[in-house]
């Protein structure tokens, strides 16, 4: 039996073989402007990406050529019946006219032999296969039980598009509830709750951020506006994940690290992600029934807010103090006892608190 850890590991696995597939025939590719000219030519293609022994297993027929590729060769051979056979960065091609023969018994649902056969390879051998249909007008990217219908730009836009939408909402929603917990933590009146709110909002934004991602990989280079648009709005959310989990989880025996803690909030199910209990739970500060309990920050988030503060020094602070509680009441010279923090940066510190302190007060 997989562990929840290894079933997701394997489906992240999964997923980066399938980036790296969907890069390889985004727009600006040469496979990609091939893969266009066979479909403006509506003559079809069945390109595998691959020659490993596994695709030589079932292959039969056809012609062995191993010369450069070009996008033009593609769309001539394209026009010979069978498969064409390039190599695993479709830098070169390798075979054309090739007559594959996939496991017949291996379970495929598409129909047409091109299709049949795609899917079939895909399965079996694990290299990504390219259909390129006569009749239907679409190139499909199979990779083992997957199959990814390639649409063009102005599509993929309009969706990718609507996600940037939905994603400025989170993220304005995201700001408003780190910005009041900045608040309770200085007032020192924090709940599981409030912490719960913001590692959520901060899931919300990496999960369609990470579509969006996705979207930027498939437009390749007509991507490019998308993936500055895409840049700015997630900027200093990872950094903000991973301070919130150190403000916050337990250490010692119940203690994970950062990544177990990380890993945890991604596998809740988006449908459970409205549920604050639950990720009070994956965060190991409570459940939804202890929701209104009370919780003390170390001082990294807010700590981190203080402008040219080495993270060697922030901990210095956080191993000496040990809450911000302390922090906040810690003078000049109880700051100075601490380790790389002479006059001069104790002062930066204190006016730095002081500034945050008296900022989310006047909100
Ligand atoms: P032509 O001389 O062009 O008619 P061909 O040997 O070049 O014959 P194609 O590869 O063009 O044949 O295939 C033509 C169609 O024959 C495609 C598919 O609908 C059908 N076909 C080929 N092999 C099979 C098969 N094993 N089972 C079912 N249909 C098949
Ligand atoms: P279209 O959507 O019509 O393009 P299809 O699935 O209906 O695809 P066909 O049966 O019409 O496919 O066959 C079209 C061509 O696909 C024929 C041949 O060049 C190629 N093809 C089909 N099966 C194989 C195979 N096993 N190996 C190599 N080429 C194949
Ligand atoms: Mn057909």
């Amino acid at each position: 039996m997989a562990t929840a850890a290894e079933r997701l590991a394997a489906s992240l696995d999964a997923s980066a073989r399938m980036r790296a597939t969907l890069s390889s025939v985004a727009p600006g590719t040469a496979l990609r402007e091939g893969l266009e000219r066979i479909l403006r030519g509506r003559t079809g293609a069945l390109i595998v990406v691959g020659h490993d022994k596994s695709v030589e297993a079932i292959s039969t027929g056809g012609f062995a050529l191993d010369v450069p590729f070009t996008a033009t060769g593609l769309r001539e051979l394209a026009k010979m019946d069978g498969a064409i056979i390039l190599d695993k960065d479709a830098s070169r091609i390798v075979m054309a006219g090739v007559h594959l023969m996939p496991d017949p018994s291996i379970r495929t649902e598409e129909t047409g032999t091109r299709h049949r056969t795609a899917d079939r390879v895909a399965r079996q051998t694990g290299v990504p296969v390219i259909s390129v249909s006569a009749s239907m007008h679409i190139i499909a990217l199979y990779l083992e039980d997957r199959r990814h219908v390639l649409e063009d730009t102005g599509a993929v836009l309009g969706r990718a598009n609507q996600a940037l939408q939905t994603l400025e909402r989170y993220r304005n929603r995201l700001d408003e509830v780190s910005d009041a917990l900045s608040a309770l933590e200085i007032e020192d009146l924090v709940t599981v709750r409030d912490v719960s709110a913001v590692a959520q909002r901060l899931e919300m934004v990496s999960r369609i951020a990470g579509e969006i991602d996705t979207y930027v990989l498939e437009l390749g280079t007509d991507g490019r506006l998308l993936a500055l648009q895409l840049e700015e709005l997630i900027a200093g959310v990872d950094a903000e994940r991973e301070l919130i989990i150190r403000d916050y989880m337990p250490t010692g025996r119940r203690g994970r690290p950062l990544e177990a803690v990380l890993a945890e909030l991604a596998a809740i199910e988006s449908t459970h992600l409205v549920d604050l209990g639950a990720v009070a739970r994956a965060l190991r500060i409570g459940t939804e029934e202890t929701l209104d309990g009370p919780l003390a920050p170390r001082g990294y988030r807010l700590l981190a807010r203080i402008p040219r503060l080495p993270i060697s020094v922030v901990e210095g602070l956080i191993q000496h103090f040990g809450s911000l509680q302390k922090l906040l009441a810690a003078s000049i010279e109880d700051l100075q006892n601490v380790d790389g923090v002479g006059d001069l940066r104790a002062r930066g510190v204190r006016e730095g608190l002081s500034r945050l302190a008296e900022s989310s007060i006047l909100e």
